[in-house]
């Protein structure tokens, strides 16, 4: 799954043309890399990143999803917390919905239940503005499997299919460098949930804090997370970096292949 933001800092501030120029061409290239998903999110999750309107959002997502689903031969996600985003992205021709706050807002599974798009719900503790600021865990594994798990019956409750449903762990959402890795070390527990796992890992916080890297030299780490990750089940790796994660996930795919168990 490539990462295709639209956030006002993302691209060239060359106007409102340009810049839907520029994202589409990027989202061609990560397919021509080998992206079989593009993930389009126009709300900052940052820890203290500004607000963004719903206006503004929809303004941001609508047409460049609509020209992705013109142009490409690839599954489109929208990376949105609000129910009116995921209504328009839909009808834009988005087919997953990729929230990171699980459907928590009202009227959001309300919002998806009529349609057949996946959703993939992700696991966070507290909001993106104030996550950072203390995450705490009783044991995190079991907690999260919980909030997870609840966050699926909450779903299939309101007559989502379980089949239409991803779970993701959410790496850096409310968590500490430890709580980070110790989900990364143990994610074959997250089969429990019996649902198709998705992981984030590009170039987050959890490698400046462990290796004192920056965020444009993560690039590394972030492949290796992203093997271990596919190695322990992980069936979607949401990455910046296409090329290069696509190149170590077929090496590692093709070592796996010739393995004599399996
Ligand atoms: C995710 O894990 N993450 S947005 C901080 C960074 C780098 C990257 C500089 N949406 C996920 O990518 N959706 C985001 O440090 C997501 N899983 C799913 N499903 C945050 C992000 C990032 C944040």
């Amino acid at each position: 799954m490539g990462i295709l933001n639209l956030t006002p800092d993302s691209f060239s501030d060359g106007g409102r043309w340009l810049q839907a120029h520029d994202a589409l061409d990027h989202a061609a290239q990560m397919v021509s890399d080998g992206a079989a998903l593009i993930d389009v999110g126009g709300e900052s999750t940052r820890p203290g990143a500004a607000a963004v309107t719903e206006a503004e959002e929809l303004d941001r997502v609508v047409p460049i999803i609509e020209q992705l689903a013109k142009r490409l031969d690839v599954v489109i996600s929208i990376d949105t917390m609000k129910p009116a985003v995921m209504r328009a992205a839909i009808a834009a021709g988005a087919t997953m919905v990729n929230d990171v706050n699980a459907l928590r807002e009202p009227g959001a599974i309300e919002a998806v239940a009529a349609s057949q798009a996946a959703i993939c719900l992700m696991h966070m503790q507290g909001e993106p503005r104030t996550m950072q600021s203390a995450p705490q865990y009783q044991d995190v594994m079991a907690d999260v499997i919980a909030a997870l798990s609840e966050r699926i019956e909450a779903c299939t409750q309101m007559g989502v299919a379980r089949a239409r449903l991803l779970a993701d762990p959410g790496i850096g959402f409310g968590k500490t460098l430890a709580h980070n890795l110790t989900l990364l070390a143990n994610l074959d527990a997250f089969k429990i949930l019996d649902v198709p796992l998705l992981l984030g890992v590009s170039r987050k916080s959890l490698f400046g804090q462990l290796l004192g890297l920056k965020v444009h030299e993560r690039l590394l780490p972030s492949v290796v997370a992203a093997v271990l990750a596919v190695e322990s089940g992980v069936a979607i790796v949401r990455a910046h970096d296409v090329a290069e994660t696509v190149l170590a996930l077929k090496t590692a795919e093709a070592i796996r292949h010739a393995r004599r168990e399996s």
